[in-house]
């Protein structure tokens, strides 16, 4: 019997077990991705876990959101890792001494990296607060409202690299899928050799099987990346000049349409207008529709800035616009044709999970990070916009894989996409998070 369809003492256990996972991440005022891998905050695992601690500790999950934007930088930016300075030096790597944000006048106090994260934060606001809409829960939306406002402002404003209503990311560790086959073709146009990596030491394959992880090459050119829009003083300002690396990305464009969304309902608690808030949330699906989407295909392709070329990949992230209510019904019925392909292979009877890369791709990689891997979070945004589309049978099958797969592996970072095997951190945050709201 799959967790899917099982008892309720299944389900007690994969509660208890995800409950467990949370509280054993817990750290002061926020939630650690793992205790191995991810020692610090990041961004938008953050908004996750929130989405998940409203269910069992929904105090929790407002501090877990108010942790993360008061690192808040003066420019309205979210810093993709907020560095816990109880945690010994060499923790994580890259940490505080390579990112020196302290060259950037908008920098906080506290250490952070200078890099920002799709924007899900103000979705998970407005997702806790339905859960928990005490006078408390009002009195922290009222808080969060003006700096999930000002995180959108920097976005729209100072990310427009390209002109056209969308924000872009300056590095693949903005969109949150790393080393996914997207980045391949504008990872490749930026100098850097695998040999630097010798003057570093990684903490990330000391946890992990290095062939699971992005290749020393990667880390060279994530590291150039860095030292690019660091030495630029973190300045989103003139990028179009010479940054190695300009993507417009369909998932972090799909999580800042779907922020206007949620910020528009937000206001409407708050008693503020919420007109101008759907008035961007429909600019920004349209530029979605106008610049990422290829006819050819029907998918969402990222965009690459450097080249003015869509990128061909077929990844998970050309699924997250499915998450948009105001997508046109021809794009919708599209991603549902491309979810339920042979590539990524969604139905109502799921006999593998959803992985991170077309798995018919001759370089599809099961094992390896984002390159094939299945992961809950995209499993949870996919289905998210299933049942915002109304494919409730679908949803329904995305939701049961996503049981299955920690009621046999446990709350792991991510799953071999055949077999459902763990792989990565065993006790990972979101994993955990996500898990408890699809058992809501
Ligand atoms: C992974 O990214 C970090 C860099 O930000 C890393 O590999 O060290 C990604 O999976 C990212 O999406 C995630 O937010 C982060 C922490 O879980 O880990």
């Amino acid at each position: 019997m799959s967790a899917g369809t099982a008892g309720a003492g299944t389900l007690t256990r994969l509660r208890r077990l995800a409950l467990a996972t949370l509280d054993g991440n817990w750290e002061h005022d926020h939630t650690v991705p793992s205790r191995t891998l991810y020692p610090h905050q990041w961004s938008w695992d953050s908004a996750f876990i929130a989405i998940g601690l409203a269910h069992v500790r929904p105090e929790r999950a407002w501090r877990e959101l108010d942790s993360l934007f008061r690192a808040q930088w003066a420019d309205g930016r979210v810093p993709h890792i907020v560095f816990n300075p109880a945690m010994r030096v060499g923790a994580y790597f890259p940490g505080p001494d390579f990112w020196r944000t302290e060259v950037a006048a908008a920098a906080p106090a506290v250490a952070t990296s200078g890099l920002v994260q799709p924007p899900v934060h103000a979705l998970a606001a407005w997702l806790v607060h339905r859960r928990d809409p005490s006078p408390a829960a009002r009195a922290a939306l009222g808080r969060l409202y003006p700096r999930l406002v000002a995180q959108q402002r920097y976005l729209t404003e100072r990310r427009d690299v390209g002109g056209g209503g969308l924000a872009a990311i300056v590095h693949p560790w903005e969109s949150g899928l790393d080393n996914s086959p997207a980045w391949d073709a504008p990872m490749a146009a930026v100098r850097a050799e695998a040999a630097v990596m010798r003057a570093y030491r990684r903490h990330d394959t000391a946890h992990a099987d290095a062939a699971h992880r992005p290749t020393d090459l990667d880390y060279a050119r994530y590291l150039a990346i860095v030292a690019a829009y660091r030495d630029h003083g973190y300045r989103d300002d003139g990028l179009a000049g010479g940054h190695p690396f300009l993507v417009e990305c369909p998932l972090f464009n799909a999580a800042l349409g779907l922020a206007e969304h949620a910020l528009a309902r937000i206001a409407a608690v708050l008693g503020a207008d919420p007109g101008p808030h759907r008035e961007r949330a429909a600019r920004i699906t349209e530029a979605l529709v106008w610049r990422l989407h290829d006819p050819a295909t029907g998918t969402f392709q990222p965009l690459d800035l450097r080249t003015g070329r869509l990128v061909p990949a077929r990844t998970v992230l050309g699924l997250a616009p499915l998450a948009l209510p105001d997508l046109p019904a021809r794009q919708v019925d599209a991603l549902v044709v491309e979810a339920c392909s042979a590539r990524f292979g969604v139905t109502g009877r799921m006999d593998r999970p959803l992985p991170s890369y077309d798995r018919t791709a001759p370089d599809f990689e099961p094992l390896r990070y984002w390159r094939g891997p299945s992961w809950l979070n995209m499993a949870w945004l996919v289905r998210h916009g299933l049942l915002t589309h109304d494919r409730p049978e679908l949803a329904a099958g995305l939701r049961r894989s996503m049981l299955d797969l920690v009621a046999r592996a446990g709350c792991h970072e991510y799953f071999h996409p055949d077999t459902g095997a763990g792989l990565g951190s065993p006790a990972f945050g979101w994993t955990a998070a996500l898990l408890l709201d699809v058992l809501a």
